[in-house]
Parts: structure tokens; C-alpha cells; sequence
């Protein structure tokens, strides 16, 4: 098997078949740092969760996900996926402001060039949900929101089209999954590539607490930053006395109550968007 690429939380692999892998590890990120505590079965819980997104959006959109097997050290945590030629941007749509979206916003009045209302706050629910591709920061980066007309450019208005459109239908299709759940999900990014027969295909992981905004719908009130679903627990210890965190150093280990309290959240998450129990 050859190791291709490592991201903060997953690694990439290609089998001897040509068979990509894409696998989760246990890792989390808060802050922009990948904690040195990982969350136990954090990869697999949200491998099947996008794996079960995947089977909600197929009439949507076809994915990248083959039926092949998958080595035992990666069981429940990896998706075996056909090779595609990536689209070099990250596609994002946005039901709610927060991020680099309010910062744009902030500073413009727009996020990626497209006008919104004024008046607008930290966690502002927008008119309608919209499209805000950037550009692939490289490691360590974040970022660039860029216009449509950018994507129009590089990749012909007929694809930037298809891509604007299917984003945008994915996250609609997500956030009202969710929020039957009592779940918003503020934002999402998706990635897609072309395969072999020029097919444009969803690929990478879809609508996980790692690639999207899942905030607890209760708790939402705009004005201020909003809980995240699956992380405010890390936060909050983090930016905590008890952690006495140096925050021009890296991260100091979680508790172990933060860790179980987490890996709870990514079950609760699970089993309340799938209606499957998790084990
Ligand atoms: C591909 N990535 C993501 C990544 C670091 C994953 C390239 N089906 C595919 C996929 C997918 N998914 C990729 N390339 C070709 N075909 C996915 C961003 C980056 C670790 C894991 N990069």
C-alpha cells in the first residue's frame, strides 16, 4: 500500500490495485493545531457517518466510492474510493455566517463577491444559502474565498455551474437532514473530482463535524460565536484556567472526562442524524 497524502485529521492511501483510501484517524483539531490527544473511535464514527451521507445524496450525485475491501488496521475508519482527477477548489456553501464568511462580510459587505443584506451578525442565518469556493490554502494556510466568476475561469461556466448547483443542493439536503435532528449545519465543504469518463463526482468526505459548521440548533443565537456540536467541550477546556494553555505554544493533552465527553457527542451526532445505534 503507498502512503499519498496526510491532512490534518486523515491520511490517503493507494492500494496495490489502484484503489484509493481514504482513511480517518482519531485525531481532532481545535485552534488550528491537531491536539496531541486523540478521541477514541472518532475516525470510524465519522467515516460511517459520511459513508450513510453518501447513500443520502446518491440520487443527487454520483460519488467516488467503490466497493472494495478494506485492509483489517482500517476497519469501520477508511473508504475505498476510485481515483479521480480532483477539482482544484473547495467548494463551499453557506446557510449562516460565520468564519471567513463574516470576516469577508465584515470587511466588504460580501462574501465572495456576492452581496448580502447588511445588518448581518456572528451566526446570522442568511436570505438563502450561497455558494463561497476558495482556493486550496497550501498546509497550514486557510483559504481564499474566491468568486464564482474565478471558478468560471478556470474551470469553464459549465462546470463552475454544475459545481455551484450540486453544493448548494448538497447542503440544503444536509442541513434539513440535520435539523429534524435539532443539528444546523452553518456551512459545508465538499470536494469533487472527474473520473476516467469525464464524470463529475462528489468525492472526499461529506457533511462530518470535520468538513462542516454542526452547530446544536437549541443553543443558536446570533451575535456572538455559536457552540460547535462536537468541539465546544475542547474549546472551552482549552481557553480554560485549569488548562493554563500558552497559546504561543501548542496545545497542552486533554482531560480524560473532555475525551469521553467528545468521542459522546460524535455518537449522539451519529446516531441522531442515521437513527442508527452506534456499535
Ligand atoms: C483526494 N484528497 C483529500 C485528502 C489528505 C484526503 C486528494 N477520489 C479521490 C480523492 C478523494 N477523496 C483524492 N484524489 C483522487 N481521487 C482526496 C483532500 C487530503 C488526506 C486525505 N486529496
Amino acid at each position: 500500500m503507498r502512503h499519498l497524502y496526510s491532512g490534518k485529521v486523515r491520511e490517503l492511501y493507494e492500494t496495490g490495485d489502484g484503489v484509493l483510501l481514504l482513511v480517518a484517524t482519531d485525531r481532532i483539531s481545535a485552534f488550528d493545531f491537531v491536539l496531541s490527544t486523540e478521541i477514541p473511535d472518532k475516525g470510524k464514527i465519522l467515516t460511517q457517518l459520511s459513508l450513510w451521507w453518501f447513500g443520502q445524496l446518491a440520487d443527487l450525485v454520483p460519488n467516488h466510492l467503490i466497493d472494495a475491501p478494506v485492509p483489517a488496521e482500517f476497519a469501520g475508519r477508511a473508504m475505498a474510493c476510485r481515483r479521480l482527477s480532483m477539482v482544484a477548489v473547495e467548494c463551499v456553501a453557506r446557510g449562516y455566517l460565520a468564519g471567513s464568511g463574516l470576516a469577508d462580510y465584515r470587511r466588504t459587505g460580501t462574501v465572495c463577491g456576492i452581496p448580502l443584506p447588511p445588518g448581518l451578525t456572528d451566526g446570522s442565518r442568511l436570505p438563502q444559502p450561497v455558494f463561497t469556493p476558495a482556493t486550496k490554502a497550501p498546509r497550514g494556510e486557510h483559504d481564499q474565498n474566491i468568486p464564482v466568476s474565478a471558478v468560471a475561469a478556470q474551470l469553464g461556466p459549465a462546470v463552475a455551474a454544475d459545481l455551484e448547483r450540486i453544493t448548494l443542493e448538497v447542503y440544503r439536503r444536509g442541513n434539513e437532514i440535520a435539523a429534524r435532528r435539532g443539528i444546523i449545519v452553518a456551512d459545508t465543504k465538499v470536494e469533487f473530482g472527474f473520473d476516467s469518463d469525464g464524470v463529475l463526482r462528489l468525492a472526499d468526505e461529506v457533511l462530518t463535524p470535520d468538513s462542516s459548521r454542526f452547530w446544536p440548533a437549541q443553543q443558536w443565537c446570533p451575535g456572538r460565536s455559536q457552540a460547535s456540536l462536537d468541539k465546544q467541550y475542547v474549546r472551552d477546556w482549552l481557553t480554560s484556567p485549569e488548562a493554563g494553555w500558552d497559546r504561543s505554544q501548542p496545545p497542552p493533552p486533554l482531560p480524560a472526562r473532555v475525551v469521553e465527553q467528545t468521542r459522546d457527542i460524535y455518537i449522539q451526532a451519529y446516531q441522531s442524524i442515521t437513527g442508527q445505534r452506534w456499535g
